[in-house]
């Protein structure tokens, strides 16, 4: 660490997450590409960052934290993405849904769905942002398929519904994933007849879940890069359905009144 940097503004620290995420690993292995030397990478949650980023905000200090979008703090707030030249978080990312081996079998109807659907970061964004303005996830997501019908009809049309079988689902709590989860749960149950516990669980458990054959899918899973590690290790033992939405993005976020442009900079 040195005097008169640009870390000292920052303290030298990156807010970040939950340790488990895949942008936490993209992060240490930005600080050794970009050479940050002295920089912490701080662990907590999503709830945390997004708390210590509005905090900061409110007194117009500089803050560097682990941002991705879809994400509704950029609505709220006006955020910039620090340029990444040596791609550190990668370059297309999208979200994909991945099954457990032997679903298609057993619950057809739930597969069909799955493989259909997909959405916009936009979309998202509308239940992410009421849910950010005090309506439970459940109420939001129900309020989303409500609003868009023809959605969720296309999503569903001529599959055909099932009595109450169970069915699970996981999801880390990050807030575009409790968006997505809230609104795949709402949809299997009120449109299929599934009854669905949707786990709440770490980004590791998440994937084992699935691999081994105890959680049903997740829509939660970012790549090709930031859970390239959990693809590599379970790609044999599940069924990638493909991208429920692309155009997807993580790396480092300030607030626009930080006057730095590029991951670089944090090296001045
Ligand atoms: N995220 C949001 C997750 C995936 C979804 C970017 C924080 C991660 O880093 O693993």
């Amino acid at each position: 660490q040195r005097e008169n940097s640009v870390g000292t503004l920052f303290n030298y620290n990156i807010i970040g997450i939950d340790p488990g995420s895949g942008i936490m690993k993209s992060t240490a292995l930005a600080l050794q590409d970009y050479k940050l030397e002295g920089w912490n990478l701080i662990e907590g949650s999503s709830a945390a960052m997004t708390a210590a980023l509005d905090k900061a905000i409110r007194k117009e200090e500089p803050i560097v934290i682990t941002g991705w979008t879809p994400h509704w703090m950029f609505n709220k707030h006006d955020l910039k993405y620090l340029e990444d030249p040596l791609k550190a978080y990668g370059d297309a990312e999208e979200i994909h849904t991945i099954a457990r081996l032997g679903l298609a079998e057993d619950q057809p109807s739930a597969y069909e769905f799955l493989k259909r659907f997909h959405w916009t970061s936009d979309e998202m964004g509308e239940i992410m942002t009421s849910i950010q303005s005090g309506e439970t996830p459940n109420k939001a997501a129900a309020q989303w398929a409500e609003a868009h019908k023809d959605h969720v009809d296309e999503w569903t049309k001529g599959i055909p519904t099932v009595a109450g079988q169970s069915l699970i689902l996981s999801y880390v709590a990050w807030d575009s994933e409790i968006a997505s989860s809230h609104l795949l749960q709402y949809i299997l149950e009120q449109k299929l007849g599934y009854k669905v516990t949707a786990l709440q669980v770490e980004a590791g458990p998440m994937w084992t879940g699935v691999a081994n054959g105890d959680v049903d899918f997740t829509a939660a899973a970012w790549l090709p890069l930031t859970h390239a590690d959990y693809l590599d290790k379970y790609s044999s033992q599940l069924e990638d359905l493909g991208p429920n939405m692309t155009g997807v993005k993580t790396g480092l976020v300030v607030p626009a009144y930080v006057d730095i442009e590029s991951i670089e900079d944090l090296n001045k």
